[in-house]
């Protein structure tokens, strides 16, 4: 993956931290800084000689839910990414890049670590977090402030040792007493020698530019990989069938998103106009009527909010048809799980 040749430790020494150390450790990420290392947007792509530019892979990594994907799509600046309430949202390894000034980052997220049910998927989506910590120039480790659960431990067992790891911890407008982050700080700091503690929001905008001054520093110098206005290395097929995705995650019950994928059988561009045929695959006749819903309106809402979205991003028409197929056992079949694109 990166070219850059990296010292076989490049994660900082662990510092012992004090009490001390850690009030202004907290005090110092707690303060908004202006996000000088982010540029106007309108000048992003001023060009830069390719002895000045800087480029590296940062793996988002983290259990399920912890919100790596709003992240994703907040640092690309586009909604590359589905997310939800549900936890297994993202199966598969999503790289977005972002050129900001002489860096260009290249973010990439991951399926939330599953610790759940050894079947044929779950293996998949751990395979493909696996494949992402190693070669990169650093790992955002996503937890929810203030929260440290055995999945998030499953996930530290993971972090490589000489990749510097920032300690992410989001979701931190969900904190009330933020006074009560210095202990658990200070326990996080004794779990592994993270580089870096950040406390924030990935729906904040600002905190999010502020997390770029901070990835920046570990780019190494090498040149861009990616022309600056690509944003991924996803399709738009992918991104339909990811859309419908969404849709099913965020419109159906609880039993249904675990049991359940999405296949495009035609993608085809006309015009202004894309005409995509997709099936939702689920494992048990009882969920086809779930997906379908009284006369058709679950199926119908799914639809529609995909396509209203997909029209929004890649402002042109879409037509969408959707079906809905049984296949019982999918993902627990190794060649079926492969064969509906899972690595
Ligand atoms: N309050 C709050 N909610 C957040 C924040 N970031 C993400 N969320 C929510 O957390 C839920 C999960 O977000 P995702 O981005 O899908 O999480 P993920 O880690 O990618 O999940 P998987 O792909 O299933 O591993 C969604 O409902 C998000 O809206 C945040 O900073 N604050
Ligand atoms: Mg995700």
């Amino acid at each position: 993956m990166s070219k850059s040749s990296r010292p076989p430790s490049s994660a900082p020494a662990a510092p012992v931290p004090t009490d001390a150390s850690l009030e202004a450790m907290l005090a110092k990420a707690l303060r908004k800084t202006p996000a000088e290392a982010v540029a106007d947007p309108a000048q992003e792509h001023e060009p830069v000689a390719p002895e000045q530019q800087h480029c590296g892979y940062v793996a988002i990594v983290g259990k399920p839910n912890v919100g790596k994907s709003t992240l994703l799509n907040a640092l690309v600046g586009q909604k590359i990414s589905i997310t939800s309430r549900k936890a297994q949202t993202t199966r598969h390894r999503i790289t977005g890049y972002r050129t900001v000034g002489p860096n260009q980052f290249v973010f990439v997220d991951t399926p939330g670590f599953q610790t759940r049910h050894g079947n044929a998927l779950n293996r998949a989506l751990n395979k493909t977090v696996l494949g992402a910590v190693t070669d990169v120039d650093l790992i955002l480790f996503v937890v929810e402030a203030g929260h440290f659960h055995p999945a998030d431990a499953k996930v530290m067992e993971l972090l490589p040792s000489n990749v510097p790891v920032v300690l992410l911890a989001n979701k931190f407008d969900l904190v009330h007493r933020r006074g009560e982050l210095a202990p658990w700080l200070k326990s996080m700091q004794e779990k592994h020698p993270f580089a870096e503690f950040v406390p924030m929001s990935a729906k904040n905008a600002r905190d999010v530019e502020r997390l770029f001054a901070i990835c920046a520093k570990y780019l190494p110098q090498q040149a861009w990989m990616h022309d600056p206005e690509e944003l991924t290395d996803r399709s738009e097929r992918f991104m339909a069938a990811e859309m419908v995705r969404e849709k099913l995650f965020r419109l159906t019950g609880d039993e249904l998103p675990y049991t359940s994928t999405v296949v495009i059988d035609k993608f085809e561009e006309e015009g202004g106009l894309k005409r995509i045929a997709a099936t939702i695959v689920v494992e048990r006749e009882g969920h086809k009527g779930m997906v379908i819903g009284e006369k058709g309106e679950k199926l119908k809402r799914i639809g529609t909010e995909a396509r209203q979205e997909l029209e929004k991003i890649w402002d042109c028409k879409v037509f969408l048809e959707l079906w809905v197929k049984v296949r019982s056992g999918w993902a627990d079949d190794d060649a079926r799980v492969r064969s509906f694109g899972y690595e």
